[in-house]
């Protein structure tokens, strides 16, 4: 028997989670100063597991709390964001995982600079580890453009969204202990911009064989203004990156990021709200629908 489940919060409640977030995203020792991109990250592969042809995975169930997903290599380095958020669980326990990873990413992603993204609850976490899915359906940044079609196509989306998406990528970086790549994609990289697009059309990424085998690409921003003492940084992009350049479909939509900032924030909103949603059903009025999938929902 499914439990009977909680009532929905209230705005009210919302809000002080929403509050609680903002007050934990400046991290002076953390990375770059800022959990937000870390928290941008564990909402992204909460709902990054969806596979709309058998409606399994998606950003329902909160899985990576269990080491089938959570020990994943692809999820490696999230555990941070786990913890982060983990006092704010403890301070307000109505709120489930799934539903707290997800808002918390919209939170940052505002804080940051970036657009407002819509956002519902209802999630629930899953107390049977059946329901998670299958390791190896994040994205392999090792790969080209035909891997990203075939990953996010699986999800539901189209080549923009796939472009759109990836603009994510101004925000944080790679750590050579989690993902084996190095280093931030843009100066700037607890600030929501459109500068990843601008950068990667400035067309000198060179390509760079770190010391484990794997390749990325790199560039020195010579236009940066620095500090007196300050060495120019090598800025990166993984090899699904550049792929966005090389693909004609793609690399239109790179370009139209790159000159108007307005429509890459109005499309990443859009489609970032559209990737929490991957694996919830909800009735007209918003609640979460029950199914074999999603085992709980809010009490109207
Ligand atoms: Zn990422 N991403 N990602 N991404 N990502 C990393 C970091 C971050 C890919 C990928 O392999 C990697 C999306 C899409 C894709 C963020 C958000 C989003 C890292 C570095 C890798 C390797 C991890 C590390 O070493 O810690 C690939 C192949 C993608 C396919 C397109 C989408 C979509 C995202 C959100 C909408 C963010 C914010 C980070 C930075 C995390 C951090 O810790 O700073």
């Amino acid at each position: 028997m499914v439990p009977n489940p909680p009532s929905a919060p209230s705005d009210a409640q919302l809000d002080q989670v929403k509050e609680a977030v903002r007050a934990l995203l400046h991290q002076p020792d953390y990375d770059d100063g800022s959990a937000g991109p870390i928290l941008v990250r564990l909402a992204w592969h909460s709902a990054g597991t969806y596979c709309a042809t058998t409606n399994t995975g998606g950003s329902n169930g909160a899985g990576m709390r269990y080491e089938q997903e959570g020990g994943d290599p692809a999820n490696a380095g999230l555990q941070h964001a786990r913890a982060f958020l983990e006092p704010i669980k403890k301070r307000f326990p109505w709120i489930t995982y799934a539903d707290l990873w997800t808002l918390a990413a919209t939170v940052a992603i505002k804080e940051m600079g970036g657009p407002e993204v819509t956002w519902s609850g209802g999630r629930t976490d899953f107390t049977d580890e059946s329901k998670i899915p299958p390791r190896g359906r994040l994205p392999d940044a090792a790969q080209g453009a035909d891997h990203l079609r075939f990953i996010f196509y699986r999800m539901g989306f189209n080549d923009q969204e796939i472009v759109a998406l990836s603009g994510a990528h101004n925000l944080g970086r790679c750590h050579s202990e989690n993902s084996g790549f190095e280093g931030k994609w843009v100066n700037q990289p607890t600030r929501f911009s459109n500068q990843y697009f601008k950068l990667l059309l400035v067309n000198d990424w060179k390509k760079k064989k770190l010391d484990n085998g794997l390749e990325q690409f790199v560039y020195v921003d010579e236009e940066v203004e620095l500090e007196d003492n300050e060495e120019p940084e090598e800025l990166m992009m993984l090899p699904t990156d550049i792929s966005l350049l090389s693909d004609p479909k793609f690399k239109i939509w790179v370009e139209r990021y790159a000159e108007d900032k307005d429509l890459f924030f109005d499309h990443f909103s859009r489609v970032f709200a559209k990737l929490l949603e991957l694996g919830i059903r909800r009735d007209a009025s918003g609640k979460v629908v029950n199914d074999e999938n999603t085992e709980g929902g809010y009490r109207s």
